[in-house]
C-alpha cells in the first residue's frame, strides 16, 4: 500500500523524525493488512518540525495549532467513534504550550493515541529550551545553560491517569512500529513518548544509542503501576523503552 505523499520532505538529513515517519507508515500498513479500513485513520499534528509529518503520510489528516492536538482528536472521536485518531506533537508543543490539554486527555481516557516527538528543544524556532531540556542546556534563550530541571513526561502521564504509557526511540523504528500498533489497539488514552534526536539543535543519537534498552525484554510487569513509576525514574545509566504500563478504565466517549 502506498502511504507516501508527493509533498517535499524538508526535514534535515539525519533528523530523528524520519524514524518516526517510517514507524507510523509501517504501523498503519500492518493494521490495514490486519483488516482495519484505511479510511478509518485520521492523523493530526501540532506546530513545529514534527508537525510536518501529516503532510508525509497518505491518510486523512489535520494540521492543528500549537499544543491543541488532544482536543482536536477528542472532537473527532466524539463526532465519529469509529475513527482511529492518532496525534503527533512536539515536546515544546505539548509539554510546554499545551500541557493542560495532555493532562486532561489522559484524565478523561478518550480513545485517542498521542505520539510525542521529544527532541527536548523548540527546533522549528531554532533552538529554545523546552520542558524536557536537560539542566544546563545551551540554546537561543539559554545561552549560559538552562537553570531548570526537566519534567518527567512518563511519570506525569502515569499520575494523570493515562491507561497506556510507552516510550520509543526514533533510532529503533521497528520497535517503535510495534509500540504504535499496541497504542492504537489499546482502548483508551494511549501515550507514546519518542526519543527523537534533532541533529541541528540537540543531537542525542550517541547518548541514546548507548543507553536505550527494551524494558519488556527484562520481564517488566506492565500491569504494575509502582513498577512503571520506578522505571520512569531510570535515566542516568540506562534509558528504558517499551510499554511501561497498561490498564483498562472507563472510556470517555462510551458514556458521553
Ligand atoms: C501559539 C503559538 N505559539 C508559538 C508559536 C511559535 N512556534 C512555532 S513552532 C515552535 C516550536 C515547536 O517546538 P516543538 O513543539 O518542540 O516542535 P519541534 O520543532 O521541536 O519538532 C514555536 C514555539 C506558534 N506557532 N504558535
Ligand atoms: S531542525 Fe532538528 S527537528 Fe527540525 S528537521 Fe532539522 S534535525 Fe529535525
Ligand atoms: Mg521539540
Amino acid at each position: 500500500m502506498r502511504l507516501g505523499t508527493y509533498a517535499e520532505n524538508t526535514w534535515c538529513p539525519g533528523c530523528g523524525n524520519f524514524g518516526i515517519l517510517t514507524a507510523i507508515k509501517n504501523a498503519i500498513n500492518d493494521l490495514v493488512l490486519e483488516g482495519i479500513p484505511k479510511e478509518k485513520f485520521v492523523i493530526a499534528s501540532g506546530i513545529g518540525c514534527h508537525a510536518k509529518i501529516v503532510d508525509y503520510v497518505n491518510v486523512n489528516s489535520f494540521y492543528s495549532i500549537h499544543g491543541r492536538v488532544p482536543p482536536t482528536l477528542t472532537g473527532m472521536k466524539l463526532a465519529n467513534k469509529d475513527l482511529i485518531t492518532i496525534g503527533f506533537a512536539g515536546d515544546g508543543d505539548i509539554y510546554d504550550e499545551g500541557i493542560s490539554h495532555l493532562i486532561h486527555a489522559a484524565k478523561r481516557n478518550t480513545d485517542i493515541t498521542m505520539i510525542i516527538h521529544d527532541n527536548s528543544v523548540f527546533a522549528l524556532t531554532t533552538g529554545q529550551f523546552t520542558a524536557t531540556s536537560p539542566k544546563g542546556f545551551k540554546g537561543k534563550s539559554t545561552p549560559f545553560g538552562s537553570i531548570e530541571s526537566p519534567i518527567n513526561p512518563m511519570k506525569l502521564m502515569l499520575v494523570s491517569g493515562a491507561t497506556f504509557v510507552a516510550r520509543g526511540y526514533a533510532g529503533k523504528p521497528e520497535h517503535l512500529k510495534e509500540l504504535i500498533k499496541k497504542a492504537v489497539k489499546h482502548r483508551g488514552f494511549s501515550f507514546v513518548e519518542v526519543l527523537q534526536p534533532c541533529v541541528v539543535f540537540n543531537n542525542t543519537y550517541e547518548i541514546y544509542n548507548k543507553k536505550v534498552y527494551d524494558l519488556n525484554a527484562e520481564g517488566h510487569d506492565i500491569s504494575n503501576f509502582e513498577a512503571a513509576m520506578k522505571k520512569a525514574d531510570e535515566w542516568k545509566q540506562r534509558i528504558p523503552i517499551g510499554t511501561f504500563y497498561e490498564t483498562q478504565a472507563q472510556v470517555f466517549e462510551d458514556h458521553y
